[in-house]
């Protein structure tokens, strides 16, 4: 693990741990996300979306929140967590195909302005909502870009549901990558902070991380996030990359960009400082438990 010496963004550091860059600065800050979206418009060949109390990684939660509940948990996390500064939402979906993380996020900017608001989308839908986002009140943003070449997209996510039909192959990454570049653009422009995350996946991915850093680059991204795939769903046969193979990617990467190393795949429901603390089980008690 290698942590850049210097914060990259003087702002967040100590108070966002995902845009933090130094160690001190990592484990200051907590974290809490509400799983309160449902669906998701692509499909990634890697997601296996999942409901349970066990397993750490993106896309599983314990149950899904109404954003009405989502209120009452914050409130909750705030007498809870120490230092809570950020409320994300990454799933169990994708926070962008339904209207339930806007709604939520402008609830909790009424009653807690203090707060920084944080999502994690994979960009289909963000040039059509990130205004709504920014009126929401969230200031960084992590777009999900693993390939920016339609041909290597393909076989990472095949197909998408776009305007009520649903695209595949070359027409659905065209579109895909368009419109992920296309919002990081206009999220740059309303002065949001933007993050990248790559899934780094042997075989298809992996030779094309320092081409995805540059475009994301050019688009207006400030850091990127190179996270190893878990191996799951259509993808169970690959492998973890391995250390070499990460690192060369991060270096890669890190002509463009700024790297971010402290990444936890977290869950969709996680709460505390990531990697450190952990109070997913203490904030839903026995009343907010799996269905
Ligand atoms: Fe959550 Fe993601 Fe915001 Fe962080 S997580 S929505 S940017 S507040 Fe962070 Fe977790 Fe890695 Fe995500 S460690 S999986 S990068
Ligand atoms: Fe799964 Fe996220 Fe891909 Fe949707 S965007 S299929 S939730 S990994």
């Amino acid at each position: 693990r290698q942590a850049s010496m210097q914060p990259a963004f003087p702002d967040l550091e100590g108070h966002h741990p995902c845009f933090s860059t130094t160690a001190e600065g990592h484990a200051k800050a907590a974290r809490l996300h509400l799983p309160v979206s449902p669906a998701c418009n692509i499909a990634c060949a890697f997601c296996r979306r999942d409901f349970n109390r066990v397993e750490q990684r993106p896309g599983v939660a314990a149950r899904l929140l109404k954003p009405g509940e989502a209120v009452a948990v914050v409130e909750r996390a705030l007498r809870l967590i120490p230092n809570l500064t950020v409320v994300g939402i990454a799933g169990p979906g994708d926070p962008l195909a339904s209207d339930h993380a806007i709604d939520t996020f402008a609830r909790i900017h009424a009653r807690w302005p203090e707060l920084t608001l944080c999502v994690s989308t994979n960009g289909l839908m963000l040039p059509a909502r990130v205004d709504d986002l920014h009126a929401a009140g969230v200031t960084t943003l992590t777009v999900t870009v693993n390939a920016v070449d339609p041909a290597i997209q393909a076989a990472i996510t095949p197909k998408l549901a776009w305007q009520r039909k649903r695209l595949d192959g070359l027409a659905a990454t065209e579109r895909l990558i368009a419109n992920q570049l296309d919002g990081i653009a206009r999220a740059a422009g309303l002065g949001l902070t933007i993050k990248i995350n790559t899934v780094l996946i042997p075989t298809l991915n992996d030779h094309h991380i320092g081409a995805v850093a540059e475009r994301v680059a050019a688009a207006g991204a400030r850091m990127i996030n190179v996270i190893p795939l878990i191996p799951e769903h259509q993808l169970a046969h690959l492998r973890e990359p391995t250390f070499i193979e990460r690192h060369k990617a991060r270096a890669a990467a890190a002509r463009h960009l700024k790297v971010f190393t402290h990444c936890q795949r977290c869950r969709a429901d996680a709460a505390g400082v990531p990697g450190l603390t952990d109070y997913t089980r203490d904030l839903y008690g026995d009343d907010l438990v799996a269905e």
